[in-house]
């Protein structure tokens, strides 16, 4: 097996501005296994540039893979993604760099076996609904970007919101778009006392609000949930189905938004939608502005049953002006059809990656 991880830098066509900061580019390590057949499958790791959103960075990611994922595997000679997970747990977290290792393995795999990344998952759908991300901005840009993904076909908007806006900005896009499914997402940026700035926006009648509070604060949201009628979700507070369990004994949330990435690769991804499934708690998929790629894995995951609401799965051209596979993804009639051919299911474009790649190396 040989392991090539490139570091890829992609302009986002416009900077993206939640409550942590702002996003200008993607900096992403895709990862790139070859087997003794030639047979190729891909990975990306979604940690971000900056610990913002978790600790983990592309630097701590790379080393992680370079100095101790990658040699593990390639000394023990491991190949089955399913166990990858439990054979790395003496690493601690570091989910990010592990799932990126991970997927690889499980698009190499459904490769191998001919069959799709979906049908190996046990998806049932052949097309999944999407939604998309709007970024803090000035109100009127964060308008007139609803009103074209609206015309584009997404059929669920997220809008960004943070302590300093949030009441005024969803009053004036609920009075342009009084019916459209919409949610919000704090991304951590308020505290327990701020529950009654919170409470006002149960009048938007919203999907969800997502994750408002820090990420081990799961107390917290539960006393939130008890007085909003809005459903929560969490994102940043689910880094495993151990803390899912925590979540749905607290009544923490009552929707669980799933990132292979943050839980450390697919296998994990679909014990937590079993586990969800089970317990009538709906889940989504998440978005990390990942190239093609990581993008191809989430639609392969959201074809599972108990994803029943739209997710961050937005098409190629919401951040990219060109993306690093072939076909890119595409809406049609507000949808985006499962693909059926083999692993990812998508090709990765050798000469755009080329062109992306800032460094890149293969581990021994
Ligand atoms: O909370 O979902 C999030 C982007 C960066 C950091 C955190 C989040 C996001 C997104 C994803 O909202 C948007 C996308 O992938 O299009
Ligand atoms: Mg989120």
């Amino acid at each position: 097996m040989k392991i090539t991880l490139h570091t890829i830098e992609m302009p986002l066509k416009v900077p993206f501005q939640t409550s942590y900061g702002t996003y200008y580019k993607r900096e992403s390590i895709i990862v790139e296994i070859e087997d003794k057949d030639g047979a190729i499958g891909w990975g990306e790791c979604v940690a971000f540039s900056e610990p913002w959103y978790t600790e983990e960075t592309i630097k701590t990611s790379y080393h992680m893979l370079k100095d101790f994922f990658i040699p593990h595997i390639l000394q023990h000679h491991i190949t089955a993604p399913s166990e990858l997970n439990r054979i790395l747990a003496s690493y601690k977290r570091n989910n990010m760099a592990k799932a990126s290792l991970e997927n690889a393995l499980w698009d190499l795999n459904a490769k191998r076996q001919n069959n799709s990344l979906a049908a190996l998952f046990g998806g049932v759908r052949k097309e999944i609904q999407v939604g998309v991300v709007v970024g803090l901005g000035e109100t009127k840009e964060m308008l007139d970007q609803i009103h074209a993904y609206v015309e584009e076909g997404y059929n669920r908007v997220k809008v960004k919101i943070s302590p300093d806006r949030d009441y005024t900005l969803l009053k004036e896009i609920r009075n342009e778009f009084p019916i459209l499914p919409l949610m919000v997402d704090a991304n951590s940026a308020y505290t327990i006392h701020d529950i009654d700035q919170l409470k006002r926006l149960d009048e938007f009648n919203l999907l969800m609000i997502e994750q408002p509070f820090g990420d081990n604060d799961f107390l917290d949201h539960r006393v939130l949930q008890e007085v909003m009628e809005t459903p929560i979700c969490l994102d940043e507070s689910i880094h495993s189905l151990e803390d899912v369990k925590v979540a749905v004994a607290l009544n923490s949330c009552q929707i669980i938004n799933i990132k292979s990435g943050r839980v450390g690769g697919f296998q994990e991804s679909i014990r937590i939608h079993d586990y969800c499934k089970e317990h009538n708690i709906p889940v989504w998929c998440g978005g990390m502005i990942e190239t093609g790629i990581g993008r191809a894995g989430n639609i392969a995951l959201s074809s599972l049953p108990n994803f029943v609401i739209p997710g961050d799965v937005s098409a190629s051209a919401r951040h990219w002006e060109e993306d690093i596979i072939y076909p890119e993804i595409t809406l049609r009639n507000g949808k985006i059809d499962v693909p059926t051919s083999s692993g990812i299911g998508f090709e990765v474009n050798r000469n755009q990656l080329e062109k992306v790649t800032v460094y890149k190396e293969i581990i021994k």
